[in-house]
């Protein structure tokens, strides 16, 4: 009951918001730089709710990949995290060709695992380096051996970095394929440039060719005209959706198709444009800041940094509800069943961090609490 209730002024309140945002002039942030979060209200107990700490003080975690009785979580300074259900935490250092640079927003973030884990032990990351006082990023295949990971070679360099908007999304599509998520760097005009892999959603082999039925020839640009995208999710019928940080406002949820534009810088929200595509839900001039995603009955769901919440996009009516919040910045969400669990990310310098955080929380029965 005392949910149902805290869920229903949660709703008013966003829906307050967004009217408050209507009548006011333009608040000037930018949500996808992950600007620091304004929200000052203490974190409310809750014994009442469905929320759990798994695992405490964790060191900006960024990726949640579950194996067996747990996850292994990416800390952005450079080192995974594995994370038992029990909480247990052990931490494995990653021997890398290229130092991860744990600058800005940039650091090791994007992490997978190889569909044979079991056998081969192997995973992929995505990780910010520095070459010649400039920032890049790059994927690079790594062998658990031990206690470690050690690079076995490298998939992709040289995609463009910088303190901010270095995208970082990794994930195995239901084709086999790898697929990245490519911020512009702060370079917003490079993201029109299908030959620039700034801006774009990224798609390879798993041995780092190009796939033969990518939709511009001998690159791996699957969709372009992204600023800083940081989630993806596929449904069942294996469409691809990415969430992705928009100016001030006008956050997007997008439904990708190969080939096409998203439009940064040239529109946004519901503008639009014959050659570009609009995206399926935007935040206006609302924040949500999304990262990660994860689809579970044909709702999205997404989690907010500077939004400091969890967002459900419901795919059927369209609509859009606030699931979470209280716990500060959200950076990756996992979905088991009916088991939600979902890394903060209090402590990559634009939020407020508490003595626990960062945290890997477990909400249990999600579902139930959210109608
Ligand atoms: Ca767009």
């Amino acid at each position: 009951m005392h949910c149902k209730i805290s869920l229903f002024l949660i709703i008013l309140l966003t829906s307050a918001g967004l009217l408050g945002c209507i009548l006011e002039p333009q608040k000037e942030y930018d949500s996808s730089q992950e600007t620091p979060s304004p929200n000052t209200e203490k974190r409310t107990e809750r014994e009442d709710f469905y929320v759990e700490t798994v695992a405490a003080d964790l060191n900006v975690p960024w990726a949640i990949q579950p194996y067996e009785d747990g996850f292994f979580v990416t800390e952005r300074e450079g080192r995974i995290a594995f994370i038992d259900k029990d909480g247990s935490v052990s931490r494995q250092q990653v021997e890398l060709e290229e130092e991860v640079a744990s600058q800005g927003e940039g650091g090791l973030l994007g992490f997978v695992l190889d569909e044979h884990f079991e056998e081969n032990q192997t995973a992929y990351v995505y990780h910010t380096y520095r070459d010649n006082n400039s920032l890049f990023n790059r994927i690079a295949v790594i062998k658990k051996q031990g206690d470690n990971w050690i690079e076995q070679k490298p998939l992709l360099e040289n995609i463009p970095g910088a303190d901010i908007h270095n995208g970082g999304r990794l994930k195995l599509g239901p084709d086999g394929m790898l697929y990245a998520t490519a911020g512009d760097a702060d370079m917003e005009n490079e993201a029109q440039q299908p030959e620039i892999l700034a801006g774009s959603i990224l798609r390879m082999e798993l041995n780092g060719q190009v796939p033969e039925d990518n939709p511009l020839e001998d690159s791996y640009v699957f969709s372009y005209g992204h600023r800083n995208p940081q989630g993806l999710a596929w449904d069942e019928n294996e469409r691809l959706y990415i969430s992705e940080h928009g100016p001030s406002g006008h956050d997007e949820i997008n439904l990708i198709e190969a080939g096409q534009n998203y439009g940064w810088p040239v529109i946004t929200g519901d503008a639009t444009n014959s050659a570009m595509q609009s995206p399926l839900f935007h935040s206006g001039n609302n924040t949500w800041a999304p990262s990660g995603l994860s689809l579970h009955n044909r709702n999205l769901y997404a989690t907010g940094l500077r939004g400091n919440q969890l967002m459900r996009f419901n795919l059927e009516e369209e609509e859009i509800e606030v699931v979470f919040s209280g716990e500060g910045r959200l950076r990756d969400v996992y979905i088991e069943n009916d088991n939600m669990y979902v890394i903060t990310n209090n402590r990559d310098g634009r939020g407020t961090p508490e003595e626990q955080d960062d945290r890997l929380l477990h909400l249990k029965n999600f579902e139930d609490h959210t109608e």
